[in-house]
């Protein structure tokens, strides 16, 4: 009984001098382990005369759980230690300045969309939304432009599945909403659009913003008056000079293109085809089930990209889509 007494003794003081966590549990092994010393001696027991053995038995017992009791003290100090020692490594100053934060800013695409957007609004068009991923019948047909239509080389388009395709203009949007509604209809489709070209002047994937007025009664006139206002507001030019400019388009009859006299850097001026418009094809009214003799209207269509270079002074349209933050930062303010 003394030796066990001796040999618990020396073990709680060896852990509680232990310095880490695996010099401890190395004692633990020594002393209560399956071979543990303490364990040897309370397998001895079974050899004792059995008056012996519950004095034996108790003195073995309490030295198990008072070396027990200080593996465990000793193990929650070392851990402690062991937090305590990594806090302060990872110790850091909380009041040092933060790096500060850059404000950011809207594409200029998205800023010249927002613009037109915005004009267009207060001129009393409503603005309609409508899928990049459109049918035949939406994109084409209803557009006055049949299946062999030279329109359809010209308008590039990527086919999908399922006769699907990706919309080549917002026009299927205004063919949506003139299908579910009755005129008065002043409406603006702005969005994206995609073409399989792809070169200087041209990117796959555009915006374009395209407006439909159709009541009783709308004339080239009121289509003159509509884009004449919106351009002179957008270039903040209040007599900005103006040519409509005969053209065609499948889906307008008639149709022009608008130009716009701009002066470029050196001083010298041009003419700047800036957008197409015209009266609704009355194909157009008759395949969204409008009364053609009834019922007149306007459109035009105008391509984002184009005046947002002519805004900002961008010559190359590349970099509009290449999103170098060098170039994008000059748009913060
Ligand atoms: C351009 C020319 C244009 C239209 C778009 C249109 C839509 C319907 C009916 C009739 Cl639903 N026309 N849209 C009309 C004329 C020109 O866009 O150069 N766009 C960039």
């Amino acid at each position: 009984m003394q030796e066990i007494a001796r040999i618990a003794r020396e073990a709680r003081e060896r852990m509680a001098a232990a310095e880490t966590l695996s010099e401890l549990d190395r004692l633990r092994v020594e002393y209560l382990g399956r071979k543990g010393a303490i364990t040897r001696r309370l397998k001895e027991l079974d050899a004792l005369p059995p008056a012996q053995r519950p004095a034996a038995g108790k003195a073995v017992n309490d030295a198990k759980r008072g070396v027990q009791q200080e593996f465990e003290r000793r193990r929650a100090a070392l851990g402690e230690q062991v937090l305590e020692r990594r806090m302060a490594g990872e110790k850091m100053d909380v009041t040092l300045p933060g790096r500060g934060q850059r404000a950011g800013a809207p594409h200029p695409v998205t800023r010249t969309l927002r613009r037109v957007e915005d004009l267009l609004q207060r001129a009393g068009f409503d603005i309609e939304e409508g899928p990049d991923i459109e049918d035949d019948f939406h994109n084409f047909e209803a557009l006055n432009i049949p299946p062999l239509h030279p329109a359809r080389a010209m308008h590039d388009t990527f086919y999908l599945d399922d006769g699907l395709l990706l919309r080549t203009h917002t026009s299927p949007v205004q063919i949506r909403v003139m299908r579910r509604a009755r005129p008065p209809i002043h409406m603006i489709a702005p969005g994206r659009v995609y073409r399989c070209d792809f070169d200087i002047t041209h990117s796959p994937m555009f915006h374009q913003v395209e407006g439909l007025a159709v009541d009783e009664a709308v004339s080239f006139a009121d289509l003159k008056g509509v884009v004449t206002g919106f351009l002179r507001a957008f270039f903040e030019e209040s007599d900005l000079p103006i040519r409509f400019r005969p053209s065609y388009f499948p889906f307008t009859e008639p149709s022009a293109e608008v130009d716009i006299r701009w002066r470029h850097g050196s001083g010298r001026h041009d003419w700047l085809e800036i957008m197409g418009c015209g009266m609704v094809h009355p194909n157009v009214l008759k395949a969204v089930g409008y009364d053609a003799g009834r019922y007149s209207g306007y459109a035009f269509g105008l391509g984002i990209e184009r005046l947002a270079m002519l805004r900002h002074g961008i010559d190359d349209l590349r970099i509009l889509f290449e999103n170098d933050l060098r170039f994008c930062e000059q748009f913060s303010a």
